[in-house]
């Protein structure tokens, strides 16, 4: 299997339950590297921008506005598989149909305050890890 990178961002419902230990907890318990992160505010226009792909879709207005509520931690994870292995330990978009034990299931919300956020592929990832991150902030 592959090395691989993948984006995460840690929500803002988890930066104000002063969550961001126990999901990395859990993230480096799953076998991932946090290789890069930094905690900062998304603006209107970056959000839009991130979430562009679901701009057309009912919830995105109240997504947008949610990611801007407060603060992010983005991060660039690492390992084995890690595009797929940070969706499983993410879980499901709803925390009601997340499995127990994942991420969302033991601190997610609600389907839209659902705590984290990951790639869903490498060419997504690659895409999402430049738009928060410079080469030079990468470590490995
Ligand atoms: P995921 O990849 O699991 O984060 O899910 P999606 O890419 O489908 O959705 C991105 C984000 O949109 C979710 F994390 C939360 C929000 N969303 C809603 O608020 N309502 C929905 O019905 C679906 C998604």
């Amino acid at each position: 299997m592959a090395i691989e990178r993948t984006l995460s961002i840690i929500k803002p419902d988890a930066t104000r339950r002063n969550l961001t230990g126990r999901v990395n907890t859990m993230l480096e318990a799953a076998g991932l590297r946090i290789v890069a992160q930094k905690r900062l505010q998304l603006t209107q226009s970056q959000a839009e921008a991130f979430y562009g792909v679901h701009r057309e879709r009912p919830f995105f207005g109240g997504l947008v506005a949610f990611m801007t509520s407060g603060p992010v931690v983005a991060q660039v994870l690492e390992g084995e598989n890690a595009v797929a292995k940070n969706r499983e330990v993410m879980g499901a978009t709803d925390p009601k149909k997340a499995a127990p034990g994942t991420i969302r299931a033991e601190l997610a919300e609600d389907i839209e305050a659902n705590t984290v956020h990951g790639s869903d592929a490498a060419d997504t990832a690659a895409q999402e890890i430049t738009f928060f991150f410079a080469g030079i902030e990468i470590t490995g």
